[in-house]
């Protein structure tokens, strides 16, 4: 059977009349019984009608920067692979194909080369970009020199010139034709146009290479291409399926080296001033931290939440920059725009409606590489809050799913108050660790047993100052504080290790327990009231160390004295040897409005693994 909907496509490529079942590898982190994975969150019946001319001076789909995406999945593959157990019971025995006319003949009778019959897939990427910068995403545009987003396939003139006199190739595509499109020349031969997209060409080999070049309107969009050589009679002798895909998009994970990082400084005087986090980043990035004026962005330092890093890539090397926005629009929703996005650069947002802040993306994450049930994900799988129905947008979700290679799953955050994963979960590289990293849960009982040991009369100068604990005696000894933790990890905590382990093939020593106490907030759920050290921001440049800017603790009575800390000695002993650790003060700015590290910070990664290469 075929799996992942759309992604395998069984090629079934006759040599001198052998029947070879090959499967064309595009798609990860597939088995047989992820068959029903993406298959519905296409949005073609959207996406189409306004993206099929592309000479269409106002396209309605203009709006397609977040609305129109892959295709019907569905149907991408259902008309053209070929089932290789029911192929070779079809009747067609050895040697019924062979190719006559001296370009092939059987090889016992030491004729002539074998014509081979086989083409090359092509791995593409949507373009959604907009490289000539009038305005207008590029797939809208039609032909334009210097756009780089389409996928050359070559009919080698080798094959073609070596063909019985007479012969004609007929091209004939299946799958979401009008959200992808071959170009000859500057003519459209097959997929979206005006009108009803063109499913056949048929061309007439007149020496030297046909070159096909691919345009796709969304990310992950897959059709097969069946090749046919017809003789002087259109009689079809050969056919060879290839597959023709866009690239899906790809989140990031912290195993990925970083590229680029991002936070908002500000400095609204003693209690509003994130200098020292600030500069302790700068002292190790130098230019590669780009420090975002507050004032351009209404003093909205949640820079992790407002969009995401993505990517797509071709096999021929090229590579789209993918700002996912969120929906969230808060005081930086104009920062992509303004300074991230140009060419091979673009912002694109899934989801609409009512905004919660499950929307923010502190909300969305992935793993490393992981293997579960025998299933490899070379690029990790997205998690994100989600919980009976209650959490990230739907759409947002839907269209993740529809990628296919990341195979998200639904955490629960709907007991937080701000409701993100980032909040008591994060992952940090690890050479030592079984899987090359670790995941760090936030756990109660492991702050409550440091607690439990310190002197009580240790004065706690901030946890006075803002939460009304004015020594660790005052924080070990509310029962209410304790019960009501005691509960979080009983009834979420537990749960949700649970739920890491069997997503993602985890067991107890691939897990770091962080020490963390939360308090309620009425109406609203948990919050961490001890910083978050769970939610750091992971600096790992290719060829340096990796880093982890932490949040400080301050468990402590003297500010300045990390080495007075008992949670930061403690975290020390947890973390991985190679992690560099850099403990920062964000407590006024960040803690206390009910984030930390992570979620002010946002950072830009390299793809590592090659989509269509990975099976
Ligand atoms: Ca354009
Ligand atoms: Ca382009
Ligand atoms: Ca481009």
């Amino acid at each position: 059977m075929r799996a992942g909907g759309a992604g395998y496509i069984f090629a079934t490529m006759r040599r001198l009349g052998l029947l070879i079942p090959v499967i064309c590898c595009g798609l990860l982190a597939c088995k047989e019984d992820d068959a029903a994975e993406g298959t519905e969150a296409g949005e073609s019946g959207e996406s189409t009608a306004a993206s099929s001319d592309p000479t269409d001076p106002d396209p309605t789909g203009s709006g397609t920067q977040g609305s129109a995406q892959t295709g019907d999945e569905g149907s991408a593959t259902g008309t053209s692979a070929t089932d290789p157990t029911t192929s070779t019971a079809s009747g067609e025995s050895t040697g019924e194909d062979t190719v006559t006319g001296g370009t092939t003949t059987d090889d016992t009778t030491g004729g002539p080369p074998a014509l081979e019959w086989t083409f090359d897939d092509v791995f593409g990427r949507a373009n959604v970009d907009d490289d000539d910068a009038n305005g207008k995403e590029d797939w809208f545009d039609g032909r334009f020199d210097g756009d780089n987003e389409l996928a050359q396939q070559v009919l080698p003139g080798s094959v073609l010139d070596a063909l019985p006199a007479g012969s004609r190739v007929r091209l004939t595509l299946s799958g979401p034709g009008t959200d992808l499109r071959a170009w000859i020349g500057d003519e459209i031969v097959l997929g979206g146009t005006q009108g009803a997209p063109i499913l056949e060409h048929v061309l007439t080999p007149s020496g030297g290479d046909v070159t096909l070049e691919w345009e796709f309107l969304g990310h992950n969009t897959q059709a097969d291409l069946t090749i046919s050589l017809l003789d002087a009679q259109d009689a079809e002798v050969e056919n060879f399926v290839a597959a023709v895909r866009a690239s899906p998009l790809i989140t990031n994970h912290h195993l990925q080296p970083a590229e680029h990082a991002w936070v908002v400084a500000v400095s609204g005087g003693q209690s509003y001033n994130n200098a020292s986090m600030v500069q302790a980043m700068e002292s190790v990035l130098g230019d590669k931290l780009t420090k975002v004026p507050e004032e351009n962005y209404d003093y909205d330092v949640w820079i992790q939440d407002e969009f995401e890093w993505a990517t797509t890539r071709s096999s021929d090397g090229g590579r789209m920059n993918v700002v996912i926005d969120s929906i969230r629009n808060r005081g930086l929703d104009d920062m992509p725009e303004d300074s991230l996005v140009g060419p091979d650069y673009v912002a694109q947002t899934w989801g609409e409606g009512p905004k919660t802040s499950y929307d923010s993306f502190g909300n969305l994450d992935a793993s490393p590489p992981v293997t579960v049930d025998g299933v490899f994900y070379p690029f990790g799988r997205i998690y994100y809050g989600r919980y009976n129905g209650e959490g990230i947008n739907a759409k947002m979700a839907e269209f993740l799913v529809s990628q296919e290679v990341q195979k998200p799953f639904e955490i629960d955050t709907t007991w937080l108050c701000v409701g993100h994963v980032d909040e008591y979960s994060t992952f940090v590289p690890d050479p030592s660790a079984p899987k090359g990293f670790r995941l760090l849960l936030a756990d109660v009982p492991a702050m409550y047993k440091i607690l439990d040991a310190l002197p009580k009369a240790t004065n706690l100068p901030l946890y006075n100052k803002d939460y009304g604990y004015g020594s660790i005696g005052e924080i070990v000894g509310d029962a209410g504080l304790r019960a009501y933790n005691e509960d979080i990890q009983a009834d979420h905590l537990d749960s949700i290790r649970a739920v890491f382990k069997q997503e993602l093939g985890l067991d107890d020593a691939d897990i770091i327990s962080v020490p963390t106490i939360f308090e309620g907030i009425n109406n609203c759920g948990a919050v961490a009231l001890t910083p978050g050290t769970v939610n750091l921001a992971m600096f790992n440049f290719e060829g340096e160390p990796a880093h982890a800017f932490v949040p400080d603790p301050f468990m402590r009575s003297t500010f300045g004295d990390q080495n007075a800390d008992p949670v930061i000695a403690d975290y020390k002993a947890r973390m991985p040897k190679d992690l560099v650790l850099h403990f920062v003060d964000n407590w006024n700015v960040y803690h206390t409005n009910l984030g930390e590290v992570h979620c002010g910070t946002n950072v830009q990664r390299a793809p590592l693994a090659n989509w269509w290469e990975e099976n």
